[in-house]
């Protein structure tokens, strides 16, 4: 079987989120398309890549992600790096000739996400390919909902209703790590955790061609952290630490319109209380409609116009062996999966991606698609009016 080395850049929490997927893609995936060997982890962090070599059961650890990229047997760069140094590393790996996955959003500046898709244009003659991580569009039960919507089952979409609502950074005494600062992360929410939304919509609507919103930033200070990794408002910081200014989005909320003449909204908040990881999406059709719920992952709520007026409504299908993957994850519906099989799926469609020559889904081109809808509501905030979403090419 192929062998392919994993070099994995940045060993916090999406670090581990990758080790784990990628340790567990071939007990799933069997016969796997290509076995990953855990060759080199690296965080600028000491301690952390030391520990993380052990950990997650690399052969060697290093602090400078030039020692991955520039190592020849390493074949796969894995970028869980903060936002600002997406582009750096991706465009670096796949000038040495790596296959790259990167995590969300492409990239903190536009014009870093263009170099990156001209850098993955040119990569790709060469028979490299590249990712961006965007895991939740692949949940079985969304992929039931795309099906669906590509049978004709609900008919003509006319809205689509997404949400993710978050609570981790409701309280202002958590730390200002780098996702509050634009230098770093580049937006707030709306990169963060919108751009999650955003690509499932189009995943599922097509393409967004314009956008009207509003931004807000309520928490205008937070108190620094200082180094490590981000813990996501685990840890809360006394109010004598020093504070500093957040300079990037807390809550967006905008109306779309897309390409084929659908309209919809998406709301993104990382502070509402009692709301933790709650992506919704809800599809009305001129046929029916679909409602999807990520605190309930394993099912999709499907209502057919066609039924009789006294038995309409919507009915839950449990997602399992009859669905995306579902004959390699768990036998039974209802046994269910979760965030780690979801990132394992990941996994399997980017080695898959790279032993049969294909383009990802989640390619660099469509992270960038996703960027520009992100450009594209921060502007509008600003102006005040509806403003067009770059096009695709
Ligand atoms: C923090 O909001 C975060 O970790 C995001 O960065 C991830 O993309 C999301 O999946 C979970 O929440």
């Amino acid at each position: 079987m192929r062998k392919l080395n994993i070099g994995l850049i940045g060993a916090g929490f999406m670090g581990k989120a990758h080790a784990v997927a990628f340790s567990n893609m071939p007990k799933f995936f069997w016969p796997a398309p290509a076995m990953p060997v855990f060759k080199t982890v690296c965080d600028i962090e000491k301690n952390i890549a030391e520990q993380a070599k052990d950990r997650f059961g690399f052969q060697q650890w290093c602090t400078d992600w030039k020692d991955v990229v520039n190592d020849p047997e390493i074949d796969v760069v894995n970028i869980c790096t903060p936002n600002n140094s997406h582009a750096e590393i991706a465009i670096a790996a796949l000038q040495a000739g790596k296959h790259v996955i990167c995590e969300k959003p492409i990239s903190s500046t536009s014009e870093d996400a263009l170099a990156m898709v001209k850098a993955e244009e040119e990569a790709r003659k060469k028979g490299l390919v590249s990712m961006c991580a965007y895991q939740y569009r692949r949940v079985p039960a969304l992929e039931l909902a795309k099906k669906f919507i590509d049978e004709g089952a609900i008919g003509t979409i006319m809205n689509v209703r997404a949400t993710y609502l978050q609570s981790w950074s409701a309280d202002p005494s958590s730390p200002l790590s780098w996702r509050f600062q634009k230098s770093i992360a580049g937006a707030g929410t709306v990169g963060d955790i919108a751009s999650h939304v955003i690509d499932i919509s189009q995943f599922l609507a097509g393409d967004i061609s314009e956008v009207v919103s509003t931004v807000k930033t309520y928490v205008q200070e937070r108190p620094m952290q200082e180094g490590g990794v981000d813990l996501l408002g685990t840890v809360k910081l006394g109010a004598d630490a020093k504070k500093a200014p957040v300079d990037v989005d807390d809550e967006d909320l905008f109306l779309v319109k897309f390409k084929n003449g659908a309209v919809g909204s998406i709301e993104a908040t990382r502070n509402a209380w009692g709301r933790n990881n709650f992506i919704t999406v809800e599809v009305h059709g001129s046929e029916g409609s679909i409602s999807f719920n990520y605190e309930r992952l394993n099912e999709l709520q499907v209502c057919f116009a066609k039924d009789a007026d006294d038995r309409r409504g919507f009915k839950t299908i449990y997602t399992g062996p009859a669905h995306f993957h579902g004959e390699v994850t768990w036998n039974i519906p209802g046994m269910n999966i979760g965030y780690g099989e979801l990132k394992t799926i990941e996994a399997y469609e980017f080695i898959k991606a790279i032993v049969e020559q294909s383009e990802p889904s989640t390619s660099f081109s469509a992270g960038y698609q996703v960027d520009k809808v992100c450009a594209a509501v921060l502007k509008s905030a600003q102006t005040n009016q509806w403003e067009k979403v770059g096009s695709r090419n």
